[in-house]
């Protein structure tokens, strides 16, 4: 950015916590303030007060080598340990996870039996030869399998690699060989959307190009047909049924590594972000228990992510359980078989937190407030958002649709290398304001710099910085050290860079603008992504929309939109002129798009954050860069016809 960010979009509601939730809630008033004091000492209280350690830590922050922080190093752990062992004696009969298949079928897991299947498992990892250190690969849906793969590997001190179920076999290969894993665990098919997904075949296409892969244990998922090669893969049943119903936990150092999770980002290799133990619960704990106001004898808690995305890593696996939550995993899609499926869930559970993202929020909308409209919510307590900025527009149909007005609703601003929710309002404390994550948790500290590194006073915009370290912060880049230290802490030297642009506004609240290498530049001005497709969401007749930057001779760049629609709604000239006059008189002139294209999709990553790059290349006419970790493929396509055929330009 040459300039400063501009500030375009104002928005001025503001919902205060209800009285009756800030008298029960988790975190009070001034735990900020007291953080702030000793924040060193504060996580050091919160990692002894919430976990059960073999050897509790005395060391906190360890900065000798900067930017490879260590955090309580001294500390001995087991995180299965924590998530199971410790609540038997007072809750063994609790449910840990209500399961709900796609197409119907139910369990129920409660923490006996879920620290019984985890044992099993892990017995049976060691049975094959697995060892402290060595790597599995995890390539599954969501079925509880997949949590109790988890778990029993950071039981024997395996580290878990997850791979997303909907990535291809391609993808696949690139994160085995790069981690090196000696196994892969993965399921016959997984359901979604009331087709198979061939999980084993796809397996099958990876594992021909990955050396380091020995074995592969397949999970019976729907029972259709798979080749099984003789000597490399076994089934899971039969893997675990003479296995012991106990297992030892390994006990860890709280520095030993507990996973790798990959992030494509835009451009490059996958990132295959390293987390180690005590840290990482420490604080993913921490924040589940605050930010979501969680009471484990009262709450039905659902994070309705993928397990295989650091959401669900964070905030469906460690932090509930943890807790000693109950949780909701639902297999499937939320539109199969229809559109209130998840509606349905929250009825029959009695859900009262749930924890989605913007996309799947705008998608709610889209279809109609009938879906939600035919079930009863009243058991919901508090909404949570995550995975993209949302769009004010947003945030007031959930906060009034699906919270019923009376709700909290937490925006959580975090990354797969912060390895928790950073920015976020606590319920019982903080005016929330639509649209904005509100400020960093107790403990953390955020900056909104310019080009040079200089605080950006309060109202302006910028870089995103956090500026000092964190318990859950990523150690490194698997394999590329270098690549950690030049990504992240090399462009304001000691201070991570997130890559995303925020702004701040006069009560100090952070307002996330997207990635900063969307950001647009306009004749001399600095124009974020979030800011315009928030105007155009606010059009009453626009359900999402994406804004990119495209190459102009007058202007340097143009603003070019895709902008889908909400129910039956056609796009023409009319409803064309109309939106970019909407933009022009809520954010200004210099925002109004040069061409806007209609489409029935956008094109979305596998987590649903939505993909600019694609979008710029569309615009420019350019070749299509690459859509291997696209979730909806064939859009982008058809997006580009669109964009020949409609678009209309000023
Ligand atoms: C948890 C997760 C990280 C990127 C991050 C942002 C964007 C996530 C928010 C958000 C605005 C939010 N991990 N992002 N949450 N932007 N407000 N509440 O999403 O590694 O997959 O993505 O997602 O750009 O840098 S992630």
């Amino acid at each position: 950015m040459s300039s400063a960010l501009e500030n375009l979009l104002q928005e001025n509601r503001s919902f205060p916590p209800d009285p009756a939730f800030v008298r029960a809630a988790n975190a009070q008033p001034g735990i900020h303030e007291q953080a702030e004091e000793d924040w060193k000492g504060y996580w050091l209280d919160q990692a002894v007060n919430r976990l059960s350690w073999f050897e509790a830590p005395q060391q906190t922050l360890d900065d000798t080598n900067a930017p490879f922080y260590r955090w309580f190093t001294d500390g001995v752990i087991n995180l299965s340990y924590n998530c199971l062992d410790r609540h038997l004696d007072s809750s063994a009969e609790k449910v840990a996870y209500h399961w709900i298949g796609e197409p119907g079928e139910t369990r129920t897991l409660t923490y006996r039996d879920l620290y019984r299947e985890v044992c099993r498992f892990a017995n049976a990892l060691r049975s094959l030869g697995l060892k402290k250190g060595d790597t599995a690969a995890l390539y599954m849906g969501m079925v509880p399998e997949l949590p109790v793969a988890m778990l029993a590997c950071a039981r024997i001190g395996v580290i878990h690699s997850a791979v997303f179920g909907g990535f291809s076999a391609e993808a696949l290969i690139d994160r085995i060989n790069d981690a090196e894993s000696t196994v892969v665990i993965t399921q016959d098919f997984a359901w979604r959307a009331g087709k198979e997904v061939p999980l084993k075949a796809n397996t099958d296409n990876a594992v021909a190009r990955t050396p380091s892969v020995k074995n592969v244990i397949v999970l019976r998922r729907t029972g259709s047909e798979v080749a099984m090669t003789e000597g490399r893969d076994i089934w899971w049943d039969e893997l675990v049924a003479d296995q012991s119903d106990e297992c030892e936990p390994e006990r860890l150092m709280a520095e030993d590594p507990l996973y790798i999770l990959y992030t494509s980002g835009t451009t490059g290799k996958p990132k295959g972000i390293v987390h180690t133990q005590g840290g990482y619960l420490t604080q993913v704990a921490t924040s589940h228990s605050q930010v979501f106001d969680h009471k484990p004898d009262e709450d039905i808690y659902w994070c309705a992510a993928d397990i295989g995305w650091v959401t669900g890593h964070s905030y469906i696996v460690y932090g509930p359980l943890t807790n000693r939550a109950t949780s909701i995993i639902y297999e499937g899609a939320p539109n199969f078989p229809d559109f209130d499926r998840l509606w349905k869930i929250i009825e029959d559970y009695k859900v009262t937190i749930l924890y989605t993202a913007p996309t799947a929020i705008r998608s709610f909308m889209k279809w109609g407030e009938e879906y939600p409209g035919r079930h009863d919510l009243s058991s919901l307590r508090l909404l949570g958002s995550v995975g993209e900025p949302i769009n004010p527009e947003a945030w007031m149909w959930y906060q009034r649709v699906i919270g019923g007005e009376r709700c909290p609703v937490v925006d959580t601003w975090w990354q797969t290398e912060t390895g928790a929710i950073m920015i976020s309002p606590l319920p019982g404390i903080t005016s929330t304001k639509p649209g904005s994550a509100t400020r960093p948790l107790p403990g953390l500290s955020a900056d909104v710099v310019d080009e040079t590194g200089a605080s950006v006073p309060l109202g302006g915009g910028g870089f995103l910085v956090i500026d000092r370290p964190w318990p859950a912060m990523a150690r490194t880049i698997h394999g590329d050290p270098d690549r950690f230290v030049e990504t992240y802490w090399s462009r304001f030297p000691g201070r991570y860079f997130p890559g995303d642009g925020a702004k701040r506004d006069e009560d100090g609240y952070f307002w996330l603008l997207g990635r900063v290498d969307d950001i647009m530049l306009v004749s001399g001005h600095n124009i974020s992504t979030t800011e315009v497709e928030s105007a155009l969401v606010s059009h009453p007749a626009v359900a999402e929309a994406a804004v990119v930057g495209r190459k102009d001779d007058l202007t340097g760049q143009a603003i070019a939109a895709f902008v889908t629609l909400r129910g039956q709604v056609e796009g023409d000239e009319t409803l064309l002129r109309e939106l970019r006059e909407h933009v022009g008189s809520t954010i200004g002139p210099i925002a109004k798009p040069k061409s806007i294209v209609f489409t029935n999709d956008l094109p979305k990553t596998r987590s649903g954050k939505i993909m600019r790059r694609l979008l710029r290349d569309i615009s420019e006419n350019r070749q299509l860069g690459d859509v291997t970790t696209l979730a909806n493929e064939a859009v982008v396509e058809e997006i580009a016809e669109m964009a020949a055929s409609t678009s209309s330009e000023e």
